[in-house]
């Protein structure tokens, strides 16, 4: 098998998430077309994995209506194998019971999993964008109440709801304790490896954006979990061109995408999703790595199909 670092590489595009809002960039898809196009577009530029969350096609505000997952899925599936992924972390405004219903009734090959309880600071992002459209994007920024909550039993139960139908899962860490989170359930035998460890940087509330955040993490990592695990980085914010780089070069994966990052330089707004999953899977072939394909990364994840 070919070592790691020349592995192909797994690109995962997250198209439009929770976090931003439509008055922020006219980049963000919002309706169950959009969302799609988005998605098929990133897909035909390299990436393996597609995260989806769902928005209202009248306000774009985040919500988890199966019914708009099922009409995106359908639309994506029709023209493309790319691995679809539930988010089971919806918007941290949404109880828990909501954010799992979607991957429960869907039961899709992969879905997010959080590993742990955490504070989401959004507000500050005002000062970037002190002129939004509609009053639930002010209110998603100012609340400074929020909590994301993902305690021992929900994650057991997300695990056992979506696990015995055959999901398997991108386990979200923001922070090292999120690292042990899933270190127990493993070694409780409630996961199976190999392991799609997605760590998460640059939010508020998580960890921050320093390179020797990212080492941290890494290392904790290979710590606890040896080889068997595909190691993956969200960059939030103007992070995510430098930790994709960084990811890529030690032999990791990367996720990109407008849930992630509006940004494709400074103060200048990605103008699509596919944009920003072109410039990775570039930065892939000059670090003489190949680009996974959705079947690549369904084996080396053990996903079901
Ligand atoms: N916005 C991401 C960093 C989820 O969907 O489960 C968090 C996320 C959560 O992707
Ligand atoms: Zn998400």
């Amino acid at each position: 098998m070919a070592s790691k670092a020349t592995r192909p590489a797994i690109i995962t595009c997250a198209p439009t998430g929770a976090i931003h809002t439509p008055t922020m960039s006219p980049a963000l898809p919002v309706t169950p077309e959009q969302i799609a196009e988005a998605s098929l577009a990133a897909a035909g530029a390299g990436a393996a994995i597609v995260h989806l969350h769902v928005r209202d096609p009248q306000d774009g505000h985040p919500v988890q209506d199966a019914g708009l997952f099922k009409e995106v899925i359908a639309a994506i599936k029709d023209r493309s194998d790319v691995v679809v992924n539930l988010t089971t972390g919806g918007s941290p405004h949404m109880s828990v019971d909501e954010r799992i219903a979607p991957a429960v009734q869907l039961a899709p090959e992969l879905a997010s999993l959080n590993m742990g309880t955490m504070n989401f600071g959004l507000f500050p992002m005002l000062d970037r964008f002190p002129d939004l459209q509609h009053d639930w994007e002010r209110r998603h920024l100012e609340n400074k109440d929020i909590v994301f909550k993902n305690t021992y039993a929900d994650i057991e139960r997300i695990l056992k709801l979506c696990g015995d139908q055959g999901t398997r899962f991108e386990f979200e860490c923001y922070d090292t304790a999120h690292l042990y989170n899933l270190a127990n359930v493993l070694d409780r035998g409630l996961v199976e490896p190999p392991l799609f460890i997605q760590t998460v940087l640059g939010l508020f509330g998580g960890t921050g954006a320093d390179l020797e955040d990212l080492a941290h993490l890494r290392r904790t990592a290979l710590r606890l979990f040896g080889d068997d695990f595909e190691w993956s980085v969200v960059g939030a914010g103007a992070a995510q061109l430098r930790f994709a780089s960084i990811a890529l070069s030690l032999g990791g994966n990367a996720r990109v995408g407008l849930e992630d990052s509006l940004w494709d330089g400074p103060g200048r707004l990605a103008e699509s999703n596919a944009a920003q999953v072109e410039r990775v899977a570039e930065m892939t072939r000059l670090l003489h790595r190949e680009v996974a394909t959705p079947d690549e990364a369904r084996r080396r994840l053990d996903l079901r199909d």
